[in-house]
């Protein structure tokens, strides 16, 4: 029986205590402020990072591992598993995605599959966490890839920021020019398309866009279907938390989770932005 191992990284945010339990292999993106540089999830925590942000005059850049760190750790894992699963955000807002497929030609003794979750975050890391179940039952790649793809046809994600301006500056709101003008004085609900983000509706007002959210949540939850979903926050823990008990309490075919938007992914949304990600068991 071959043994598999699953690498994901740091924008899954999973938290440490749940890597370290399931064998979840990690690496780090990186946050640069200035003339320093931080490995997230490694040596920069979140709530330092918004922290820093707030006292930073400049808004820090991001990167993508390099190909010597994911190298390193799939040789690493050559010695003990016989296939590896990676799982990037996506490959649209990234070149990890490329990164990894480019460090899989580089090792021999260990089978790599790149899988572009073509999202982020937890909704990134519902993918790492089945994966690595999978793999923990024993069960083969090709099994573990087929359910990875079953995922992503029920698999959606909605989100809003506070202000759009990050996003625009950072280069990752693919979206004619004219059209993000006339947004940033709006609360757009935001969505990925084949693997970018774009606008999926102009709204006004954060309230009327939560609104929205629910009522594409709700799409879903209304079938009755077990769904598993997560509220996402850039810093926001009280009203990530009141939103999860809302939709808990009104559908509890919904396991519901909490989770955070860290630095290289805050860095991008900027404090303040909600999401939530969702699919059908
Ligand atoms: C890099 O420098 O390679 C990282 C770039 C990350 C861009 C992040 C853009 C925002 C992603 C939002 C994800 C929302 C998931 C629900």
């Amino acid at each position: 029986m071959r043994k598999v191992a699953v690498i994901t990284d740091s924008t899954a945010y999973i938290p440490k205590e749940v890597r370290e339990a399931k064998h979840i292999n990690m690496v780090p993106l990186n946050v640069v402020f200035g003339a320093e540089s931080f490995q997230e999830e490694t040596d920069l925590t979140t709530d330092s990072f918004y922290e820093k942000v707030r006292e930073s005059k400049n808004l820090p850049k991001t990167s993508q591992p390099s190909i010597g760190i994911i190298t390193k750790k799939l040789e690493e894992l050559s010695k003990e598993y016989d296939d590896v699963i990676i799982v990037t955000l996506s490959s649209g807002i990234s070149g990890t995605y490329q990164s990894a497929v480019s460090a899989s030609t580089l090792v021999d003794d260990i089978k790599v599959h790149v899988f572009d979750s073509e999202i982020s975050c937890m909704v990134q890391g519902f993918y790492v966490l089945e994966a690595v179940d999978m793999a923990n039952e024993g069960k083969q790649v090709s099994e573990i890839l087929q359910r990875l793809e079953e995922m992503k046809k029920s698999m959606r994600a909605y989100f809003m920021v506070d202000d759009l301006t990050n996003l625009h500056r950072g280069g990752r709101l693919n979206s004619a020019q004219a059209l993000v003008g006339s947004m940033l004085q709006v609360k757009p609900l935001l969505h990925f398309e084949n693997t970018k983000i774009v606008p999926y509706e102009k709204i006004r007002t954060q309230k009327r866009a939560i609104k929205r959210l629910f009522q594409l949540f709700e799409e879903d939850a209304e079938t009755g279907d077990k769904l598993k979903a997560t509220l996402i926050h850039a810093n926001r823990e009280e009203v990530a938390t009141a939103l999860q008990q809302e939709l808990s309490e009104k559908y509890p075919n919904a396991e519901i989770s909490i989770s955070y938007f860290g630095p290289v992914i805050g860095t991008h949304l900027g404090e303040g932005a909600i999401g939530l990600g969702w699919y059908k068991l």
